[in-house]
């Protein structure tokens, strides 16, 4: 399908400035606004001389510039991470053409928005619709007027400000309905999703899964004689000592009020077992210093094991044995782990 749009004949004249600019270059003096000093732009051109004109140009304007000299090497930058938003690229190059870097853009589906203008001197209407078609949000014929390349760029650039402004709120938005906003922690939906993925993921791969329930010991106590503000700050110290004790690939909930759900893939019982006790030393190793006040702390724990293979009426079934075995830890004494066999 790209072979289909390879466009072989040989293009825009090397070195001559008049191909490029259509008027005498511009009004540059103006300072740039504010937001063009953060914005890369690629610049794709096999002429040297057009490259050169361009970066001379949009340099001061104001944008840092990264030229190249063929469509590939354009693709290689295009599809990095830190790659530049906006581009502008000459339609007929060696390697890949405009129109191909234009497709592949398109189909790759990057997640980030690339802006792209073509600059060409195919001047037909079809060629117009055939690079937009191709997914180039401008297009502008040589030799252009510098002034006019200024302007277009504007709109561009409004674009991706856009673009990244809606992907900060999204982002925003996710943390907000997967956090809890006290500990920071999974929230109890978040932590749900998660169990019923890791339940579905390791019975496919044939791994054991482990699953603890954390309960805080006589937390009460701590809100009664310090008050709320001081049992929220243990309840955030509890937590971050919590994620400090477990694997990256380990997820930390918070449940309930003072209870949290530890989801450790790939735990045996063995395994599932020492990360509750790892976990309930870290709680109570050294008491929450609040102002003045040392309070100590300890937690009681419920684990269970989902083995390979093993039939589960759903996660739900998978909780309440962790929870049975927290009742229990609590009936033996508290600041302990107990473990039940879920069957
Ligand atoms: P046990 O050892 O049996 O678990 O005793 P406990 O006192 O920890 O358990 P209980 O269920 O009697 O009390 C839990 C307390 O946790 C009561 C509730 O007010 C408190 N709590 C729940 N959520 C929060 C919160 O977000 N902030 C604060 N400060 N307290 C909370
Ligand atoms: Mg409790
Ligand atoms: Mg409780």
């Amino acid at each position: 399908m790209l072979k289909d749009l390879c466009i072989t004949s040989p293009t825009v004249g090397e070195g001559n400035v008049a191909d490029l600019f259509l008027a005498s270059p511009l009004d540059s003096t103006q300072a740039p606004s504010s937001g063009i000093a953060n914005m890369e732009i690629l610049i794709a051109d096999d002429s040297a001389v057009s490259r050169k004109l361009l970066e001379v140009e949009l340099k001061k304007w104001g944008y840092r510039v990264i030229s190249v000299a063929n469509g590939t090497e354009a693709w290689e930058i295009l599809h990095r991470e830190d790659a530049p938003r906006m581009v502008i690229l000459d339609w007929m190059m060696p390697g890949l053409s405009g129109v191909e870097v234009c497709h592949l853009v398109r189909q790759q589906n990057l997640p980030h928005y690339t802006y792209i203008l073509l600059l060409t001197s195919r001047h037909e209407k079809e060629d117009l619709i055939a690079g937009m078609e191709a997914g180039a949000d401008d297009y502008l014929i040589k030799p252009f007027d510098a002034n006019e390349l200024k302007v277009r760029l504007g709109p561009g650039r409004r674009i991706i400000d856009l673009q990244a402004e809606l992907l900060q709120a999204q982002e925003a938005l996710h943390i907000q309905a997967t956090r809890d906003g006290l500990t920071q922690l999974w929230n109890r939906r978040a932590i749900f999703d998660i169990l019923l993925k890791e339940v579905a993921r390791c019975q496919r791969e044939g791994v054991p899964l482990g699953l603890v329930i954390g309960d805080l010991d006589c937390f009460k106590e701590i809100n009664d004689t310090y008050g709320h503000i001081a049992g929220d700050a243990v309840l955030i110290e509890v937590s971050s000592r919590m994620l400090h004790s477990v694997r990256p690939y380990d997820s930390v909930g918070r449940y309930g009020g003072e209870e949290f759900l530890l989801i450790l893939p790939g735990c045996t019982k063995e395994d599932t077992i020492a990360a509750a006790e790892r976990m309930r030393a870290h709680i109570n190793h050294a008491p929450v210093q609040l102002g003045a006040d040392s309070l100590p702390i300890s937690a009681s724990f419920g684990a269970t094991t989902l083995e390979p293979g093993q039939k589960v009426a759903g996660a739900e079934s998978l909780i309440g044995t962790a929870d049975r075995a927290l009742y229990l830890a609590k009936q033996q004494g508290r600041d302990r782990t107990v473990f039940s066999l879920h069957e």
